[in-house]
C-alpha cells in the first residue's frame, strides 16, 4: 500500500525511481525490510513499554453550561451527542536505533482494537493474547469467537483483541524516523496516508486512533 510508505525517510527516493503500478509494491517491500524488524539481535538493549487503550468522551456545553451542537472535523453533531476519542496512552514512545522494543498493548477501554505499525510487518495480527490477569490465553489475535458478550458472538476481525486482553509486540528499531501505530478498527486511512475518524461513507469510527514511535539515530 502506498500509504504504508508515507512516513519513511526514503519514500521520496524510491518514488523517484519507480513508476506505474509497480511503484506501490516496490517501496512497500523495501520499507518492510528496513525500518523495524521482528527479530531482535541478542545483545540489543531491551526497552519495554505498557500502552493502554483509552477512551475519552465528553458532551460539549455552551457558555451557560447547556449541551451544545458542535462541529466535529466538518461533521455537524447535535446537542447532547457525545464527543469521543480512542487513544493509545502513552501515545508517543521514544527509543534509540538498535533498541529491541517490547510493547505491551493492554485494552482497557473500547470493545475491540487492533494495531499496525505503518510501513512495517509489525502488528497485532498473530500476536499472542494475554488475559486480564496477565496469563497467556493460548489464542492469537486473529479471527475467533468474540469473548466480549457486549458485542455478541460474531467473529473478530484479524488482529483484533478485546477489553481485558493484552497483546505483546517485539521488534528491533533498525532505522531512525517516526512510525505511526494505528488501530484500524477506529481509523480510516486515506489514499495519501491521511487518518480520519470517519470511514469513506462518513460513518464515525471514533478515531483516528494513532500513536507514534520515534526512533532516534
Ligand atoms: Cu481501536
Amino acid at each position: 500500500m502506498l500509504s504504508k510508505t508515507v512516513f519513511l525517510a526514503f519514500a521520496s527516493v524510491t518514488l523517484a525511481v519507480t513508476s506505474g503500478s509497480m511503484a506501490a509494491a516496490q517501496p512497500a517491500a523495501k520499507a518492510k525490510a528496513a525500518g523495524l524488524s521482528p527479530t531482535c539481535a541478542a545483545k540489543a538493549p531491551v526497552r519495554e513499554f505498557l500502552i493502554a487503550t483509552g477512551e475519552w468522551d465528553t458532551v460539549p456545553k455552551n457558555k451557560e453550561g447547556k449541551p451544545a451542537a458542535y462541529n466535529d472535523r466538518g461533521h455537524a453533531r447535535a446537542a447532547n451527542s457525545k464527543l469521543e476519542r480512542y487513544t493509545f496512552d502513552p501515545s508517543m514512545i521514544i527509543v534509540k536505533k538498535g533498541d529491541c522494543v517490547v510493547l505491551h498493548i493492554h485494552s482497557v477501554k473500547g470493545d475491540r482494537h487492533n494495531l499496525t505499525i505503518e510501513g512495517t510487518e509489525i502488528g497485532s495480527e498473530g500476536a499472542a493474547v494475554i488475559d486480564d490477569s496477565f496469563k497467556p490465553t493460548g489464542a492469537k489475535a486473529v479471527a475467533r469467537a468474540n469473548p466480549n458478550a457486549y458485542e455478541g458472538p460474531e467473529k473478530l476481525k484479524s488482529g483484533e483483541f478485546v477489553r481485558g486482553e493484552q497483546v505483546t509486540l517485539r521488534f528491533q528499531a533498525n532505522q531512525a524516523g517516526t512510525y505511526r501505530m494505528i488501530c484500524e478498527a477506529h481509523t480510516f486511512i486515506g489514499p495519501k496516508g491521511e487518518l480520519s475518524g470517519y470511514d469513506d461513507k462518513g460513518k464515525p469510527l471514533a478515531g483516528p486512533m494513532v500513536g507514534y514511535i520515534t526512533v532516534l539515530p
